[in-house]
């Protein structure tokens, strides 16, 4: 059974109109708290139309994979969810779940198999603290490789070790661009410290990097941008409440899957909801740079 595509995103894929595929667990309960998620849904969907772009939110509804929601049926993207990455895609269908919230790898693979070619979201998974005990690496680095799509993001998840998420998409061959930006993104905060291997500062820069890419290499490419100005939290003032934010989660003995959540809830309330509102300025920003690289992709190459 292939994907249910809403008319509106067949119609831009069949005229050729830029589509920004969008992931849906940042707005479910798994993500974002209320009244933010529906904010950020909100925010994300105008900024993508905005610069003339067709947005394709990308989730499991009722067992049916779903590329673009229209606006009837938003109320179901703020709700309960259970998050499907990509190895919970044919499970997910089979079981008929109500609302599989798609990540960063199930949204992959998903748009990729209707021909999407730009996909935007907050922050990818990556290699988390204590990888060497435990194997948790994302699925999403697996999938950034797998997949041809242009990727935007402000880096990765605040509480993961970036160094090592680095190293592994240079093994897995997935170019990884500074957005008019030397140095890669850490979600909240504008930088990390570590260098990005490539800078482009323009969306027509970067559907040139990524035809080539996929010509000679295959797969998709990372795209980062830094949270806007006005918005970001201070690298070292990020790391010291994360630090404390992971403390308590292992005080508490909270693990597993109850980690994320934890920590995000952790870090809004010392940041006094700063993050929050990070989060939101970030997610909308790269939705809107994303609809810039689509159309430059929808532009026959100069
Ligand atoms: N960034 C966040 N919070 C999240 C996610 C990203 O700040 O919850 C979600 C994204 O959907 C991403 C997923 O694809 O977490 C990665 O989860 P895991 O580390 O289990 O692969
Ligand atoms: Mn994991």
């Amino acid at each position: 059974m292939s994907a249910r595509i809403d008319p509106e995103v067949v119609d831009a894929l069949r005229s050729g109109t830029p589509v920004v595929a969008m992931e849906s667990t940042i707005t479910s309960s798994l993500g974002l708290p209320s009244p933010a998620n529906e904010q950020a849904l909100a925010r994300n969907l105008a900024a993508v139309r905005a610069e003339g772009a067709v947005p394709a939110v990308t989730a499991i509804l009722d067992g049916e994979v779903r590329v673009g929601i229209p606006a009837r049926e938003h109320q179901r993207l703020l709700g309960d969810a259970q998050k499907v990455a990509a190895r919970d895609i044919g499970p997910s269908i089979t079981r008929g779940t109500r609302f599989g919230a798609t990540t960063v790898s199930a949204s992959l693979a998903i748009a990729s198999s209707v021909g999407i070619s730009t996909f935007a979201t907050g922050g990818i998974g990556g290699v988390h603290l204590g990888a060497a005990e435990t194997s948790d690496v994302s699925a999403d680095l697996d999938a950034l490789a797998r997949y041809r799509l242009v990727t935007v993001c402000a880096g990765a998840k605040a509480f993961l070790d970036l160094p090592r998420t680095l190293e592994d998409l240079e093994t897995r061959s997935v170019p990884v661009i500074g957005f008019g930006s030397d140095d890669f993104p850490m979600f909240t905060a504008r930088s990390s410290g570590l260098p990005v291997p490539h800078r482009l500062d323009h969306q027509d820069e970067v559907a040139d990097a990524f035809r080539s890419h996929v010509e000679f290499v295959s797969g998709g490419m990372l795209v980062c941008v830094p949270v806007p100005e006005g918005h970001a939290i201070a690298a070292d003032r990020m790391l010291e409440v994360r630090d404390a934010a992971l403390l308590e989660a292992s005080e508490a003995g909270v693990n597993a899957g109850a980690v994320t959540p934890f920590v995000l809830a952790a870090i809004a309330e010392a940041t006094g909801g700063a993050s929050v509102r990070a989060n939101l300025a970030l997610a909308e920003n790269n939705a809107r740079v994303a609809a810039l690289i689509a159309g430059a992709l929808a532009e026959p190459r100069g």
